[in-house]
């Protein structure tokens, strides 16, 4: 059995193409359907449905054979237990820094003050500023990053930004680009060994599908 993590929403409406690609057709729709476990055309693949976060975490453990990733969510969660052969250019968005109309992020940050940023992606975040040499305190949350600078939580906030039509709503600017984002494969290592007859030809298939995809975008 080749098991399939795979979050519901944009992820998920997202590989239905890749999956097709590979032969593989979900029994169900995840969107209508309360089971967690789908069914597949294939007696041999069946998908998990897990929170987009948790994602990586089934493949690292094996209980998942692959799975698809946002690079956000590899990136906070490290990657480590993970093979990732292949970024599949779906999902795609930019992690941004924005701030509230009217705050001037850029002279703030000249005159060196210290920052409160909050976000879902302290990882990323830390990893920017430090860079950047931009002082900051950074505050998890867990979600609607956008309402903390609208109430005094933070100053700034890090967040994925693909429109731009949720800032714009709540009076955000983005300010600065973090990283761009894209969804990835993640493979068990030892599945990718004990299974290599059942999920090197699924590997193969989804390469293959988003290296046409990309093709046909470039002509
Ligand atoms: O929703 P849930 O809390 O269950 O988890 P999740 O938000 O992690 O999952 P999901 O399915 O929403 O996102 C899965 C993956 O999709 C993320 O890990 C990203 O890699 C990718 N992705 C692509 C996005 C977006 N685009 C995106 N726009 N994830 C989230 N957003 C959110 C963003 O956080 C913001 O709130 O959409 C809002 C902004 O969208 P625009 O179009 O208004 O700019
Ligand atoms: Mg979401």
């Amino acid at each position: 059995m080749i098991t399939i993590a795979l979050s519901k929403g944009r992820i998920f409406e997202e590989t239905v193409p890749l999956l097709a690609a590979a032969g593989i057709v979900p029994s169900e729709n995840p969107e209508s359907s309360r089971k967690l476990i789908l069914g597949t055309n294939r007696a041999d693949v069946r998908l998990v449905i897990v929170r987009a976060t948790d994602v990586p975490t089934y493949v690292q453990y094996g209980a998942a054979d692959l799975g698809i990733a946002g690079y956000d969510v590899l990136l906070e969660h490290g990657g480590a237990g993970l093979y990732q052969p292949l970024d599949l250019q779906i999902a795609a968005c930019k992690l941004m820094v924005a701030v509230a109309e009217g705050f001037d992020y850029h002279a703030a940050v000249k005159q060196g003050a210290r920052l409160r940023v909050a976000t879902k992606y302290v990882e990323s975040a830390r990893e920017h500023f430090a860079a950047k040499g931009v002082h900051v305190d950074l505050i998890k949350l867990y979600g609607s990053m956008e309402l903390a600078p609208l109430v005094g939580l933070a100053d700034a906030i890090v967040d994925l930004v693909s429109t731009g039509s949720t800032l714009k709503a709540n009076k955000l600017v983005a300010v600065e680009h973090v990283l761009d984002v894209s969804s990835r494969l993640v493979v068990n290592p030892a599945s990718l060994k004990l299974k290599r007859a059942g999920v090197q030809p699924i590997l193969d298939a989804f390469a293959h599908a988003t290296a046409q995809h990309a093709e046909h975008h470039h002509a």
